[in-house]
C-alpha cells in the first residue's frame, strides 16, 4: 500500500518512508537528554504524554459536535468516527474550527503535566499560545509541508509545537509525518526559516514535491501509530506535513506551542484571544504561489 504526502506517493517500510518514529520516553527523566535529541532530530515522541482517558473524553465531544454538523455518517458508533460521504467537505485546515475547541480541549493541552514537562525541556518556567490549531481532517485531506518557524517566528525561538492525537491513528488516517534531517539542512535554516509569512506574503509552504526532499535532500518521511496520549514535540526547523487520509475517517488532531515564559511572544499568538495571522488569512491576500518560493529555498533556478 502506498501513502501520499504532498504530491507524491511512497512504499512503506523503504528510505522514503518509514512507519516507525523513535519514542524518547527513555529520557523524560533526563532534560539535557532531551534537548541533545531535540536539537539533533527535531522533534520528540513521547508515548503517554497525556492521560489517556482524558484524550478519549475530549475526542467524543468533538465528535459529538462533528456529529451535530452532519460530517459523521449517521449508525455508526461515535467513537469511530466515520465521515458522512454526503456531509460538509473537510479539509485539514485550521480554520472555522472554533465550534469544536471544547473547555476539556483546553484542559487538555494546558495542563500541569504539560506545564511540567515543558519546564523541565527549557530548564525554564514555561507559557503556552492560547491558540488551539485543531485539524478535523477528512477522508483525502493532509496539510503541506513546512517547517513552523515562518509562522511564529517573531518572538522567542525556544519554541516548541506539542502535537497531540486526538485518539487512535493509523497511517491510513493521514497523520503527522515527518522530514526527517531536514532541520540541519541550509536550505531550511536559512531564509525560509527566517521568513515570515505575513511579512513576505507567502504561503509557509516548503515544497508539495515530497519526493525532492528524499531523493535529492536526502530525507526520509516517518510517521507512526498514534495511540490516545501519545504526543509529538517539534521543533522549528523540521519539515512536516501529513500523510493524506486515506481512511474513512476523521484525523482528529489538535496542536499548540510552549515556549520559554521569559521571553517575548510573537504578537500574532499573544494576549487570551490571539489574532493569527494578519496577511496568509486575509481575505483576497495576494500571497506567493509555492512554485515560486520553492525554487528559491531550494536554489533552483
Ligand atoms: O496535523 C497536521 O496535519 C499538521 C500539524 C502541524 O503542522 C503542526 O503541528 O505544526
Ligand atoms: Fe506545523
Amino acid at each position: 500500500m502506498k501513502y501520499r504526502i504532498g504530491n507524491n506517493e511512497f512504499e512503506a517500510g523503504t528510505a522514503a518512508l518509514s512507519l516507525h518514529l523513535r519514542d524518547s520516553n527513555d529520557a523524560l527523566n533526563n532534560p539535557e537528554a532531551l534537548r541533545a535529541r531535540l536539537e539533533d532530530d527535531g522533534y520528540l515522541f513521547i508515548r503517554g504524554f497525556h492521560d489517556r482517558d482524558q484524550v478519549l473524553g475530549v475526542r467524543r465531544e468533538i465528535l459529538e459536535r462533528l456529529r451535530e454538523r452532519g460530517q459523521l455518517a449517521p449508525s455508526y458508533p461515535l467513537m469511530d468516527g466515520i465521515a458522512n460521504p454526503n456531509g460538509p467537505q473537510s479539509s485539514a485546515s485550521v480554520r472555522g474550527q472554533e465550534d469544536l475547541k471544547t473547555d476539556s480541549l483546553r484542559a487538555l493541552l494546558y495542563s500541569q503535566r504539560s506545564y511540567n514537562f515543558f519546564e523541565r525541556l527549557f530548564g525554564a518556567p514555561a507559557q503556552p499560545y492560547k491558540f488551539q490549531w485543531l485539524r478535523a481532517a477528512g477522508p483525502g485531506a493532509g496539510s503541506p509541508i513546512h517547517a513552523d518557524l515562518p509562522y511564529m517566528g517573531r518572538g522567542s525561538h525556544n519554541l516548541c509545537t506539542l502535537w497531540t492525537p486526538l485518539g487512535y491513528l493509523t497511517p491510513e488516517m493521514g497523520p503527522l509525518a515527518l522530514c526527517l534531517g531536514s532541520n540541519k539542512w541550509p536550505a531550511v535554516r536559512g531564509e525560509y526559516a527566517h521568513s515570515d509569512v505575513d511579512r513576505d506574503r507567502h504561503t509557509g509552504v516548503f515544497t508539495n514535491d515530497s519526493d525532492e526532499l528524499v531523493s535529492q535532500m536526502g530525507g526520509q518521511w516517518a510517521t507512526t501509530s498514534f495511540e490516545p496520549g501519545d504526543a509529538v514535540i517539534l521543533g522549528m526547523y523540521l519539515l512536516h506535513g501529513s500523510l493524506a487520509n486515506s481512511s474513512n475517517k476523521f484525523r482528529i488532531s489538535c496542536d499548540t506551542r510552549f515556549q520559554r515564559a521569559d521571553e517575548p511572544m510573537d504578537d500574532r499568538w499573544a494576549g487570551e484571544e490571539p489574532r493569527g495571522h494578519e496577511t496568509l488569512w486575509a481575505p483576497g491576500a495576494q500571497i506567493e504561489p509555492v512554485e515560486v518560493s520553492r525554487r528559491r529555498w531550494l536554489a533552483l533556478n
